[in-house]
């Protein structure tokens, strides 16, 4: 019997704080770990490794260290890109580990005859064929799948996995209504195992023609209120899949990590004084010690204005009571006072999206409009585009047409080059 670990949304460098960094390291370490454990012959990462790109050296130097044990312990580490190590033109963290050999890209692809041919990889010792797609920037990703050539992958012999990093039309949670999502028609079917990734939210699921689709959610923690989750004693782990031709079992994995402690406090018609009150004994007889910690405040002040809360102290007083991290949500906390409006979610690329989409309006590219959700996302694609600098000896005329090309690009009035 044969056995793989699949994990995603790994997001390592999400957060800048250091606390939560060691954590969201000693996360991944320990999964890692428990892979070679559990006797996993290959390890499969179905995107979001990394939280960006080109990510904070001393994240990448750690998690290389781990990833390099493990491949001395001969279990080989195959990944693909997802929405955020992805960047369309310039060169990613995983490019770089994968010619390093650290890991192996496993999304390769050609597009011949108008048709997007992947490339198959097979692991060595266990013979499972990896197939994977990678996620493409946003809006682009659709494109990719409709001129999928699924027959070629759909006769494939012997056992074989489908790495992705898309929400399906068919199981997207509620929680993620405003999602981009694929429909499961577009994946080939007659895989053993679909190994998703991208969906913070773990799930297991099925269709006609597609047997088993597994979404793992973060590792850790990749947003706010992934963080806050955890805090609150959310799961979080890996899959373990035991195979020989076929998938013999399923096992989900949680990793023996951080304990957690989560409070909540309404200070609704409060003053700040009786608010500051309430917000300082929100953990009192709590053990707080060697946990993540996380507090959301909520409710509209009857007076003063939400700064005006004592969060600093608390937090203060958390971390020599000897936390691991305090993460603190008040976004929901608004004034009576200013009536100020507060922002619905906490993860910055919704915020940026629902602005973009209320602002980009009238604005005509071409003969498109750049408006609603279609205009928001370009909005979101272009501001990053416009966000890079000068490549290394890069004269600024070549950056100036790099960045026309790429703005082009981004607008989907030239067609990207591979
Ligand atoms: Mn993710």
């Amino acid at each position: 019997m044969h056995r793989f670990a699949h994990m995603a949304d790994v997001h390592l460098g999400a957060h800048r704080e250091p606390s939560l960094q060691q954590m969201e390291i000693q996360a991944f370490a320990s999964a890692m770990d428990a892979s070679v454990e559990r006797g996993a012959d290959f390890i499969l990462i179905s995107g979001d490794l990394f939280h960006v790109g080109i990510p904070d050296l001393g994240v990448v130097n750690a998690s290389v260290s781990k990833m390099m044990e493990v491949r001395r312990a001969g279990i080989p580490i195959y990944a693909i890109y997802g929405s955020h190590d992805y960047t369309p033109t310039s060169t990613s963290i995983i490019d770089i580990l994968s010619t390093a050999r650290v890991l192996t890209n496993i999304s390769k692809w050609s597009v011949e005859e108008g048709k997007l041919r992947l490339g198959v990889t097979e692991d060595e010792r266990t013979g499972a064929k990896l197939a994977g797609i990678s996620a493409r920037k946003i809006g682009l990703e659709r494109k990719y799948y409709e001129i999928l050539d699924r027959e070629e992958l759909e006769r494939l012999g012997g056992f074989k996995v489908f790495a992705f990093h898309s929400g399906i039309t068919q199981f997207k949670p509620p929680s993620l209504a405003e999602m981009e999502t694929v429909d499961i028609s577009v994946f080939p079917k007659g895989f053993d195992y679909y190994a998703g990734g991208h969906i913070h939210q773990r799930g297991e699921y099925k269709a006609p023609g597609y047997q088993r689709i597994v979404y793992p959610g973060p590792l850790f923690t990749g947003y706010g209120k992934d963080v806050e989750l955890t805090a609150r004693g959310e799961k979080r782990g890996f899959y373990l899949v035991e195979f020989d031709d076929k998938v013999a079992s399923v096992e989900f994995v949680p990793l023996r990590t951080f304990g957690g402690v989560f409070r909540e406090v309404d200070v609704g018609g409060m003053n700040v004084a009786s608010a500051n009150a309430r917000v300082s004994r929100a953990f009192d007889g709590t053990e707080v010690k060697g946990t993540l910690v996380a507090f959301r405040v909520s409710g509209t002040l009857a007076g003063g204005r939400p700064s005006d809360l004592a969060i600093g102290e608390l937090r203060d007083s958390l971390m020599r009571r000897g936390a691991a991290h305090v993460y603190v949500n008040r976004a929901g906390v608004s004034s009576a006072e200013t009536a100020v409006s507060t922002p619905a979610s906490q993860d910055p690329a919704e915020i940026e999206n629902r602005l973009f989409e209320q602002q980009a309006r009238r604005v005509k590219v071409s003969q498109k409009r750049l408006e609603g959700k279609e205009g928001a996302r370009m909005a979101s694609e272009l501001l990053a585009v416009l966000r890079k600098g000068l490549k290394l000896e890069e004269q600024k005329k070549a950056y100036e047409s790099r960045m026309v090309r790429e703005g082009l690009v981004t607008l989907q009035l030239e067609e990207e080059k591979k």
